[in-house]
């Protein structure tokens, strides 16, 4: 014999987890979505170096890494580097064409991984700082023998 307290109180569990489920689904989404960003660039990790594609005007450089030669330095960049101009947002596209590196740009928060195969989005808005303002970029997931110098630059422009 099935009591109406018994029918009420499942009832009542299986309401609150549809709520539940509903609001996570609505956040879900929303977390996930991007808005509509000012520069897309492509970030692909190589071992070893950075590649960054602007497909606004599809062009690619391959940014290559030459270490300080002073003791405070950070070393210097050729090549190529990701430009972006101050308070625009950027939609990184980071993906791999070997290993698994890491994007990351620490005085900014910017944490991602590069894996093959897949591509992983962020959107950041570049900081209003003066024009020719360098952020460091170093790959973080060690990825073989030169993994240190696999660095480059965030270039205002
Ligand atoms: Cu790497």
């Amino acid at each position: 014999m099935v009591s109406k307290y018994e029918v009420a109180w499942t009832l009542a569990v299986v309401g609150l987890l549809a709520g539940v489920a509903a609001y996570s689904a609505v956040l879900l989404y929303h977390i996930d979505s991007l808005g509509d960003p000012g520069e897309y660039v492509d970030v692909i990790g190589h071992q070893w170096f950075w590649e960054f594609c602007y497909p606004a005007n599809g062009t690619c450089y391959n940014s290559t890494y030459t270490p300080p030669t002073t003791e405070n330095g950070l070393g210097s960049v050729s090549g190529g580097a990701l430009w972006a101009t101050p308070g625009e947002v950027v939609q990184i596209n980071v993906t791999s064409d070997d290993v698994v590196h890491s994007f990351n740009i620490p005085n900014l928060g910017v944490r991602i991984d590069a894996i093959p195969g897949r591509i992983n989005l962020f959107q950041f808005t570049v900081p209003t700082v003066t024009p020719g303002t360098e952020y460091l970029i170093q790959c973080t997931e060690f990825c073989g023998t030169f993994h240190g110098t696999m660095r480059s630059f965030l270039v205002i422009t």
